[in-house]
């Protein structure tokens, strides 16, 4: 499968570069850009760059200046194996990058300039200036198609502020340098959320130096029969995990704050915590001893509302917003079954002592006073859809998942919403139907269902739908071992994605969409990323 996706990806290269194919299909800018930019104005003629190109920065902000002059000569290298000269004036020189302030303007747009003369791009913040590079790699045309970049004016802005991608490294343990490469990736197409599910049953990620246990217990378990077929990371009958340190952990925040992505930590309470009960026994509502989970599907144990409890959050909380300087942090609130809090005690005194009616608003009880915790240290708490059924507090963000209804209600309800449908954008299910994915575990999603991901529904008001931040994609690893399989999962049906959240509704186009993923998807293949080829027509036709 690999050996195809290597052989189709350099059959695609030569069909777009074959003189039969070029002295049709002229390098077009528009077929190339992914996402679609808000507007894109092609103009006659083009710039072709020389043997020594200047580059000259302008704007008050000199230290992210220079960070992005960097990245431009590094594209513009990659692109025109020339000379790249950095910090010259801009009367000298003919690529010019100007930090133009404007607190009006969104910070993550951009104008893009190329003529006869050179290449401007301006932006109100250094946001959109790395946003407007992305776009200039993809005009940059592939060696054979010249070097002439096509003369073209692009005014852009995202028209969702929140493009998420999730990663599950509970399940299994994901290596940091697979993770730079994911955002690297996730960059080029203009995500900037990196969600990042630390923990769960069946391993606790992040080292927390107040709780050790949770990483020397909570992080290791036995490998399951898949594993031993499948995971490179295993060794016959040793334990199965590893975590991040926090140095690690802070590693990744700036590879991704360079990328101009943001890593929302999560840390899922008050299910989906068994890792943890295996390392602090004394968290839950029976006496124990839990074992780090090895199968899939929800667990009976949950964290039982005590003060040791909170104690405990309240600790792990205090070192993740040292490590994590988003706004966000995630708290989970998901697929927590009552049946432990029912038997206990503790958990009924709580109810009664505070007049609730269930344990649903008991877990809401429980959420209200981590998220007060957590607005006290200036930050704000992000929940799945349950937490609806908890009376949340108004400031907490709901991330619908179980289709577009939580979302819906929690909009109409005033809270923010980030869209993660399951039926559009789950990526761990599989884009196939067997026998194309003989190994297919879960749900099908084609390509093409993911596209048709749309975040707004028309039951919301237009006041309504500006809580709508925009959308995220879910990658679930449970049957996912090796990063290969990961990769081939996001890739590139993550683009469809991509495109939905930032290209303009109006913009939403199959058949175009499918044209411009030709180039991305030889772009991939150059990175030589583990992307799966999609059973699309056009491309098909285009490729045999
Ligand atoms: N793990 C956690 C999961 C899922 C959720 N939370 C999940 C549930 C159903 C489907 C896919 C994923 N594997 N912690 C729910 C948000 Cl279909």
């Amino acid at each position: 499968m690999r050996k195809l996706a290597r052989l189709i990806s350099i059959l695609l290269a030569i069909a777009i570069s074959s003189p039969a194919c070029a002295a049709e299909s002229v390098w077009k800018t528009a077929d190339t850009l992914l996402p679609m930019p808000a507007s894109v104005q092609e103009l006659p003629g083009s710039y072709l760059p020389h043997s020594t190109t200047a580059i000259s920065l302008s704007g008050p902000d000199k230290a992210q200046l220079k960070e992005l002059g960097a990245d431009a000569a590094s594209i513009l290298r990659d692109a025109w194996h020339g000379k790249v000269i950095l910090g010259h004036s801009p009367g000298q020189a003919d690529v010019r990058i100007a930090l133009v302030a404007d607190a009006q303007a969104n910070p993550e747009s951009y104008e893009l300039q190329i003529d006869q003369s050179g290449i401007s791009l301006k932006a109100p913040a250094a946001d959109g200036l790395f946003h407007g590079l992305q776009t200039l790699r993809q005009l940059v045309p592939p060696d054979s198609q010249g070097r002439a970049i096509p003369a073209v004016r692009i005014a852009d802005a995202p028209r969702f502020p929140y493009r998420g991608l999730m990663l599950d490294v509970a399940r299994h343990m994901i290596p940091v340098e697979d993770i730079k490469r994911q955002l690297d990736l996730m960059a080029r197409y203009k995500f900037n959320v990196l969600h990042w599910h630390l923990t769960d049953d069946q391993g606790w990620r992040l080292e927390i130096k107040g709780y050790p246990k949770l990483t020397t217990v909570g992080a290791w378990r036995k490998e399951t029969v898949l594993e031993r077929k499948l995971s490179p990371y295993v060794g016959d009958g040793k334990p199965y995990g590893g975590f991040y340190t926090q140095a690690q952990a802070r590693e990744v925040v700036e590879y991704a704050k360079q990328r101009h992505i943001t890593v929302i930590p999560e840390i899922d309470m008050p299910g989906h915590m068994v890792a943890a009960l295996a390392a602090y026994p004394e968290l839950g509502c029976t006496p124990g001893p839990f074992e780090v989970r090895t199968t899939w599907g929800v667990a009976d144990d949950i964290l039982c509302p005590s003060e040791a409890t909170f104690n405990f959050v309240m600790g792990v909380l205090s070192e993740v917003m040292e490590v994590f300087p988003s706004t966000y942090i995630h708290l989970g609130g998901d697929e927590a079954p009552t049946i432990r809090w029912e038997q206990s005690a503790l958990a009924q005194d709580i109810i009664r002592r505070e007049g609730l009616k269930n344990e649903h608003a008991l877990q809401g009880w429980f959420l209200r006073r981590v998220e007060q915790f957590v607005t006290d240290h200036g930050r704000m708490i992000i929940g799945w859809d349950e937490i609806l059924d908890g009376a949340p507090s108004p400031t907490a963000t709901v991330m619908s998942w179980r289709g577009m209804a939580g979302g819906i209600k929690a909009a109409q309800l005033g809270h923010d919403v980030i869209m993660s449908p399951t039926d559009n954008v789950y990526l761990d299910y599989c884009e196939g139907k067997p026998p194309e994915e003989p190994d297919c575990m879960v749900g099908y999603l084609p390509l093409k269902k993911v596209y048709a991901f749309e975040p707004v529904t028309a039951s919301l008001t237009p006041e309504q739908a500006k809580h709508i931040l925009g959308g995220q994609a879910n990658l679930w690893t449970e049957y996912l071992p090796r990063i290969d399989q990961v990769e081939a999962k996001y890739w590139p049906r993550a683009l469809a994605v991509a495109d939905v959240l930032w290209a303009p509704r109006a913009a939403r186009d199959w058949d175009r969409f499918v044209k411009r993923l030709g180039p991305q998807l030889v772009a991939l293949g150059k990175a030589g990323v583990h992307y799966r080829i999609p059973e699309v027509e056009g491309l098909e036709s285009d490729v045999v």
